[in-house]
């Protein structure tokens, strides 16, 4: 799915801004005719979270109404025009001048619906869209049902530890495209000695003849090949020799415009669009992960997309501060827990030279309700489908993510560390090993992984490139013991190696800290031993060369929900406060990751 651009033959209008807002309830919007527009409503912020605007709305997941109206010009006219919605949370149903044009599933992801013959030209057009957040068991991430995370979750009753924030969190745009125009471009880039080759096919909406090119462009590079369309498809390979490649250290990344014009029926067209492209390969081999062919440590984070006030809603200067406070650690990587991150942030980190793990919304999958397993598998892969056709022109994105922590029958956070057979085993098995195989044939050049919860089954470890492990010992087991801990770590690492003999990255370990909280001597929840919780966690890691990355768990405190383990509402393992204050684990970090430690590894890496 294409980001809409601006260009000659396309255009784009960005509607977000402050909308009108009401809540429904009762369900009564529709038959009333809100799609026309709201007799008595509120103003609200699009993008953001309608939870973190009003403080009556906080608890709210129900149905709710967003309108506006915008004045769509005639020099727009005879172009196909669409509604882009780039997440609703987490049902959104669109209205065009009060007629309903589509609705769409799933929170984090975009939707677009034509909406040409709905339009009046040069005048105010009203656009409602309706969003609900409900829990419910047939979705996904799941609510409203038995959990083992219920001591993380009471109210609301999710499955999951963040808060379901809900509305439109991303931006509302109009764009047009040509009648016949390219529909979708997927570039796949590869590595030969010092030169690299660009494989781009290109698809049109029609299945016509036509014809075209694709240029590449960057410093002195000028590549340019012809494109010729059979049945609407095309494709050609450039070849750069000398590439600059695409990295964490160097995030280059090449200009590429794709061309497509013809005269065939049903009518002559002529259509532009371009975008960025990183040359660049990654793969495994024994326990290292290679990017263009060369071992890469990805150290970071779990993170969220929250803050006050705009929730979960796309914002720009704190995204643009989230990076810099990453690479002031000296990370270079992050996984898009537990559910895609926005366009922008992908596209920021490919400038910036993220290396991303790329999540489905997946949490906490649980496999005790059998009757709702097959639903949820149908959305699982609906939402895989609807993420790679998202971001997979993206270098930042090497791994996708088919699951977190998904949970056998019988799992506790009581039983935590210990091992344990749950006859849902063969049936977790079965979805996960069907998520996974899904993402590998959509997507054949990246790495895929299922990230695993603390005493689940390894057998769930089997399909990963990458074995990816949330591991919580000296935190939810063996708290307050970290010499103890130390050896549990070891030990479970130890024993993973010896099974899958592939790279392993802690996606999760993290302790709950209050900022401004100290010990003497280092109790939970203080700074201080948050600070040695991260530093055993590194020491053991950086004494095994199959541990290819370490994501801390979490990047900044974030709203959860309200239980007896979630202070204020808030999980507070952040090594930043919810206002982005750095704790003390954030000097170790960047001691790990930048100084000395670092350098050390480096050249053991240099040298063997
Ligand atoms: C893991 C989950 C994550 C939680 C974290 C925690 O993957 O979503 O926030 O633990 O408990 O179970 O802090």
């Amino acid at each position: 799915m294409l980001y809409p651009i601006q260009n000659n033959t396309r255009n784009k209008l960005d509607i977000s801004g402050i909308w009108d807002f009401r809540i429904d309830p009762g369900g009564i919007g529709e038959a009333e005719g809100w799609a026309n527009g709201l007799a008595a409503s509120r103003p609200i912020a699009v993008p953001g979270s309608w939870n973190e605007q009003y403080e009556d709305l906080f608890g709210y997941l129900d149905l709710a109404w967003y309108v506006t109206t915008v004045t769509v010009p005639s020099s727009w006219q005879g172009q196909r025009i669409f509604i882009r919605v780039g997440s609703a949370c987490y049902y959104g149903t669109v209205y065009v001048n009060g007629v309903k044009v589509g609705s769409h599933e799933g929170g984090h992801l975009p939707f677009a619906f034509e909406i040409s013959e709905h339009i009046r030209w040069d005048q105010a057009n009203v656009i409602a869209i309706s969003v609900e957040n409900e829990l419910k068991p047939t979705r996904v991430p799941s609510g409203n049902m038995n959990s083992m995370m219920g001591m993380f979750a009471s109210t609301p009753r999710t499955t999951f530890d963040f808060y379901p924030f809900a509305g439109l969190h991303r931006p509302v745009v109009l764009y047009s495209t040509p009648q016949t125009h390219i529909e979708d471009v997927t570039v796949v880039t590869d590595i030969h000695g010092a030169g690299g080759s660009v494989k781009v096919t290109v698809r049109l909406n029609d299945d016509v003849a036509g014809s075209g090119a694709v240029r590449l462009t960057g410093g002195d590079t000028r590549i340019e090949a012809g494109l010729n369309f059979v049945d609407g498809k095309a494709e050609t390979t450039l070849i750069v020799p000398n590439a600059r490649f695409w990295s964490d250290q160097d995030p280059y990344l090449y200009d590429l415009a794709v061309e497509a014009a013809g005269v065939e029926s049903p009518r002559p067209f002529d259509d532009q669009y371009s975008l960025k492209v990183g040359i660049r390969t990654i793969a495994v081999q024994g326990g290292q992960i290679l990017l263009n062919g060369q071992p890469v440590q990805m150290n970071g984070f779990g993170r969220h997309e929250d803050f006050i006030a705009s929730g979960k809603g796309l914002n720009l200067p704190l995204m643009v501060k989230d990076y810099q406070l990453m690479r002031w650690t000296g990370a270079n990587s992050y996984r898009t827990s537990h559910y895609p991150y926005s366009e922008e942030e992908m596209q920021l980190a490919d400038r910036e030279g993220f290396l991303i793990i790329d999540e489905i919304p997946a949490v906490s999958l649980q496999f005790g309700d059998e009757e709702n397993i097959p639903v949820r598998l149908q959305v699982c892969l609906r939402q895989i489908d609807e993420l790679i056709a998202r971001d997979k022109n993206h270098p930042s994105v090497v791994m996708w993510c088919v699951a977190n922590e998904p949970m056998p029958v019988g799992f506790g956070v009581g039983s935590v560390g210990e091992k344990f057979v749950s006859p849902s085993e063969a049936i977790g098995k079965e979805f996960l090993d069907t998520l996974a195989a899904r993402a590998r044939a959509l997507d054949p050049t990246r790495l895929v992984t299922v990230v695993t919860v603390m005493g689940g089954p390894t057998s769930w470890m089997e399909q990963s490139d990458v074995v990816c492990m949330n591991r919580y010992w000296g935190w939810y087991t063996l708290g307050g013991e970290l010499e103890k801990a130390r050896a549990k770590l070891a030990e479970e690492l130890d024993e993973v190696w010896q099974q899958f003999k592939r790279p392993i990255i802690m996606t999760e370990f993290g302790a709950d800290t209050l900022a401004g909280m100290h010990g003497h001597p280092t109790v939970m929840w203080t700074e201080e031993y948050q600070a040695d919780f991260i530093r055993m966690h590194l020491e053991t890691a950086a004494a095994r060369p199959f541990v290819a990355g370490m994501h801390v768990w979490n990047f900044a405190d974030f709203a959860a929900v309200q239980s007896i383990a979630r202070v204020g509402g808030l999980n507070m393992k952040g090594i930043f406060t919810r206002t982005r204050s750095p704790k003390m684990a954030a000097y170790v970090l960047r001691e790990f990751w930048t100084g000395e430690q670092a350098r050390a590894k480096v050249h053991t890496a240099a040298g063997s």
